[in-house]
């Protein structure tokens, strides 16, 4: 979304001198921000560090080309990470979510799938892509794909060296977000998308476990007036202790026409008399690896409660 220049509200007018704007770039506690004016780089006031890609901002310009932000927009939507000890934010204001998979280096499925879950929560759109069509093991990796298109989800397969028509469809009028384990070729992707972008792309690291990215920090790129794409470094885990257990079970769309029917109200479908949910995966109607995905996420939950 382009930024709105509607009537300028009263605390606008109140602080002569404000620019508005879109964090197009979020590096530790520095930031670019797109303006009428042009590119600001800003530094933040305070302690507040959790300004992200995305963020419609207030700033005030301070110099040639720099300046302070002074407020943030409320955000339309959040795409956030958060276990017992951190909250990360990663990109505001989205409306899709692309999960950028590959047959190589091999995919997380649980990954994936955790992604799908705060898209879902966050009523943004999802796809998920698997890129790197060329290699030869690329059929298997639909093949273990298949289970989450069955659920509905929409699962793209192309290649970031290849013809990538069909994934600017998707991204028309929006701002999309790409995440996903690190060397599955978002970057590469990007750089297909906007030639200028000149994204670093680099070989996977072998050294496994190494937790070397190549992308280092998050950064919005203007598709064209009304779309955008955001690049993100590779994430390793996603954990969504954030959320109520309530709403991580609605989040599952394969869950909903069984969510209620359980015998006890508080069922938590971890192995309970009269589970909707158990019964329905007896009789093969629920993919078995999401009611143990469910149960994890439960048990994450319960670990960073009893931090509290
Ligand atoms: N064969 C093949 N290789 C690809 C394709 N897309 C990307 N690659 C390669 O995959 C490797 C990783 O690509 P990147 O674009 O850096 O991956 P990334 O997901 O941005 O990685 P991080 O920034 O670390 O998260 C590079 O060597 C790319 O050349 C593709 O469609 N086919
Ligand atoms: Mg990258
Ligand atoms: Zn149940």
């Amino acid at each position: 979304m382009p930024p709105r220049r509607a009537a300028a509200p009263a605390a606008e007018r109140l602080n002569a001198g404000l620019l508005s704007g879109r964090v197009v770039s979020a590096h530790g506690r520095s930031f670019a921000v797109e303006t009428e004016q042009g590119r600001l780089h800003c530094a933040v006031r305070g302690r507040r560090a959790d300004i992200v890609c995305g963020d419609m901002v207030q700033v005030r310009a301070t110099g040639s080309g720099t300046g302070v932000v002074e407020a943030v927009a409320p955000r339309k939507s959040l795409l956030a990470r958060a276990d017992a000890f951190h909250h990360k934010a990663i990109a505001a204001n989205l409306d899709l979510l692309v999960v950028v998979m590959a047959a190589e280096p091999e995919f997380s499925l649980d990954l994936v799938q955790r992604c799908l879950l705060a898209a879902e929560i966050q009523d943004l759109g999802a796809l998920i892509l698997v890129n790197k069509a060329d290699l030869p093991q690329h059929a298997a990796a639909m093949a273990r794909l298949a289970p989450l298109a069955a659920i509905g989800y929409e699962v793209l397969g192309l290649s970031a060296h290849g013809d990538i028509s069909a994934l600017r469809l998707h991204l028309a009028g929006k701002t999309t977000l790409m995440v996903g384990q690190s060397g599955m070729g978002k970057s590469s992707l990007l750089n297909a998308l906007v030639p200028e972008a000149n994204a670093h792309v680099a070989e996977i690291s072998r050294v496994l476990g190494s937790g070397r990215h190549t992308t280092t920090h998050t950064a919005l790129y203007a598709l064209d007036a009304h779309s955008a794409l955001i690049d993100s470094p590779g994430l390793q885990e996603f954990a969504l202790a954030q959320y109520a257990p309530a709403e991580l079970e609605r989040a599952f769309p394969d869950f909903r026409p069984y969510l209620g029917q359980c015998r006890y109200r508080d069922c938590r479908h971890r192995g309970e008399p009269g589970c909707a949910l158990a019964a329905a995966e007896e009789a093969g109607r629920l993919w078995p690896a999401r009611r143990r995905l469910l149960q994890r996420l439960q048990d994450e939950l319960d670990f960073a409660q009893r931090k509290h």
